[in-house]
């Protein structure tokens, strides 16, 4: 595929960067955290947005390279930010099960001198549809590091109900499919953002509403309990440099 040529060599060109999305939390709306975001700028392709280049990463083990040049960006970029500012970094199934992906997070904490409680990798369900012992054991190593796991779109694919028994994830993030159907009274996502906001408090976990658009929809998930929001009405994902201006200007 053409696609896959270009992205071969995007690394090398330097054609991938990281957008920021802030996260705040539900009461204070203070940043935080942000979720770095690839954005691939190609010279054969123009713009590729990632729901069309990470598949293809993906199915070619290209995400491999670029998920570790992300981890190591991504904590870099974070060391500018105010300390109690967290990074949030995606991590694909095919990364996740690499036997060296500890390592990874090792030399990309060392290189950049972020403290591990300051990463917070973000794995869907779908890591457990392969060898999910094999997954559990490369979380619980992050995880003794001192890093957490977020368990990202919960509620859209094989639901792990199990592995939430055997893995202390930090952070459920309600997928936006269930927060924009409860906004428009939906009422089986409001039930299913109830039950996965109560099952997360009796587990000790923080709860992320994503996709959150309107302030609406953030009043409505502040008054259901979510801890934190993510969203295009809190910000969209931005820069490098304007995720930094945020804490400089202003005051
Ligand atoms: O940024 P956007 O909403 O368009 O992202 C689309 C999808 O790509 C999302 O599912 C997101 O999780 C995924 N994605 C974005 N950046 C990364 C990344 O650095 N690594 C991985 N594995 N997935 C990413
Ligand atoms: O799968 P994951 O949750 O990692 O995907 C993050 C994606 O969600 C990013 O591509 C980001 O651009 C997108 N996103 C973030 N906030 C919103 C929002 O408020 N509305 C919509 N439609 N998409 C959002
Ligand atoms: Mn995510
Ligand atoms: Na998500």
């Amino acid at each position: 595929r053409q696609l896959e040529f270009s992205l071969r060599k995007a690394l090398e060109k330097d054609e991938l960067l990281l957008n920021f999305q802030p996260v705040v939390d539900a009461n204070s709306e203070q940043v935080v955290s942000f979720e770095a975001l690839v954005r691939w700028q190609s010279e054969d392709h123009g713009f590729v947005s990632p729901g069309k280049f990470i598949p293809v990463a993906e199915d070619t083990r290209l995400i491999v390279p670029i998920g570790t040049w992300v981890m190591q960006q991504a904590c870099l970029e974070a060391t500018a930010w105010p300390r109690g500012v967290k990074v949030n970094v995606n991590v694909s199934p095919e990364q996740l099960m690499e036997p060296d992906f500890a390592d990874t997070v090792v030399d990309a904490l060392t290189r950049s001198g972020l403290d591990p409680q300051r990463l917070e990798i973000e794995v869907t369900e779908s890591i457990f549809l392969g060898d999910a012992e094999i997954a559990r054991q490369a979380l619980a190593k992050v995880m003794a590091l001192g890093c957490q796991v977020a368990l990202d779109d919960f509620g859209t694919g094989y639901s792990s109900l199990g592995y939430l028994r055997k893995l202390k994830f930090s952070t459920i993030k309600v997928d936006r499919s269930f927060v924009q159907g409860a906004a428009q009274g939906s009422s089986e996502s409001l039930a299913i953002v109830r039950a996965v906001v109560a099952m997360a408090k009796s587990l000790e976990m923080k709860t992320t509403a994503e996709g959150v658009e309107t302030e609406d929809e953030a009043s409505l998930v502040r008054r259901m309990g979510c801890d934190r929001i993510q969203g295009f009405y809190f910000g969209r994902p931005m820069s490098s440099a304007d995720a930094r201006s945020l804490f400089s200007d202003d005051f």
